[in-house]
């Protein structure tokens, strides 16, 4: 029986709305353990993970909170390896996206020592591809994607013994609609596969997704990171960054069921949920429910 491991972190250091912190204890109070005890996993929940407070400064040579963010991120780069070693699935629950460098770092360092191939899955509004240099806001869960590859301080992006964590060809990043001017010079120079919703809206979530899942095999491990205002944010509300134009629920339905589908999901992100934005805990009961179907839940018995 597979085991997954719950990691709370609540923190919003990389973000300048607060909120993102109350994420994990609002995925709790959806009901996040139950749903998967449901489908006959077995489920750990660790608690929360430790670290500073949101000081709440302005950035400081193009990043904010820098020193709060490598502190959060190292937490959450050891505590996804544990769980690695433990044999268990690991489920981060933040938190602000910005967390995805420690969770991704660990699951590359994981891939490296089990000689496994690496997809990740970013489904996103935005791109998450800043750099101090070119960030509008200094808000480093603009910067995760780049800080992967390499593009960030040393501090921030190598906590595996190793960078870049992962290569532009290791990512497809699904649901973009809001990404900056220097955003979109870097995911051009790097070639990085973004399905925009310009892309979804033409080809449809079928094909976008078969796309994204193309060249898997059994010895791959596929990592979601699942930032929650990907969503349309009349579905998902609680969010600090909407966008307009997102994904349906049945869209969104679909490309959890067709990941689960390949029975290669190693980790999981959930990111960005803000229950200060929420409408009586809406996006959470329904990022558990696109949780379920992620994990294999789904309405027939198909083949
Ligand atoms: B999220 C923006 N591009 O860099 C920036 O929610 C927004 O993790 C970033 O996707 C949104 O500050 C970060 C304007
Ligand atoms: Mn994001
Ligand atoms: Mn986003
Ligand atoms: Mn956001």
């Amino acid at each position: 029986m597979k085991t997954i491991s719950l990691i709370g972190a609540p923190t919003d250091v990389g973000a300048s709305v607060k909120g993102a912190s109350m994420g994990p204890d609002a995925l709790r109070v959806a009901g996040l353990a139950e749903a998967l005890q449901g489908l006959n996993l077995q489920v750990i929940d660790r608690g929360n993970l430790h670290g500073p407070a949101n000081p709440w400064q302005e950035p400081v040579n193009g990043l904010r909170h820098l020193k709060e963010a490598i502190d959060w991120n190292q937490a959450v780069y050891d505590a996804v390896e544990a769980a690695f070693k433990d044999g268990h699935f690991p489920m981060m629950l933040g938190g602000d996206h910005c967390l995805a460098i420690g969770s991704i770092s660990a699951v590359a360092a994981h891939c490296r020592r089990q000689g496994k191939k690496l997809r990740v899955l970013w489904f996103d509004a935005h791109a998450d591809s800043n750099l101090a240099t070119i960030s509008p806001t200094g808000n480093i869960h603009g910067m995760p994607v780049a800080c992967l590859m390499g593009h960030g301080p040393k501090e921030l992006i190598d906590y595996a013994g190793f960078t870049p964590a992962i290569q532009p060809s290791d990512i497809r990043q699904i649901g973009i609609r809001s990404v900056d001017e220097g955003e979109k010079k870097f995911i051009h120079e790097l070639n990085i596969q973004v399905y925009d919703m310009r892309y979804i809206d033409e080809y449809g979530m079928r094909n976008v997704m078969s796309s994204a899942l193309a060249g898997l095999d059994a010895n791959t491990h596929l990592h979601v990171s699942f930032d929650i205002d990907c969503l349309d944010p009349s579905i998902a509300p609680g969010v600090g960054t909407a966008v307009m134009g997102g994904p349906t629920y049945r869209e969104a339905q679909l490309c959890m069921e067709m990941i689960a589908d390949t029975g290669l999901l190693g980790s999981l992100d959930v990111v960005e949920l803000n229950p200060a934005l929420d409408v009586r805990n809406q996006s959470a009961t329904l990022a558990v429910d696109l949780i379920e179907s992620l994990f294999g839940k789904s309405t027939l018995v198909r083949n």
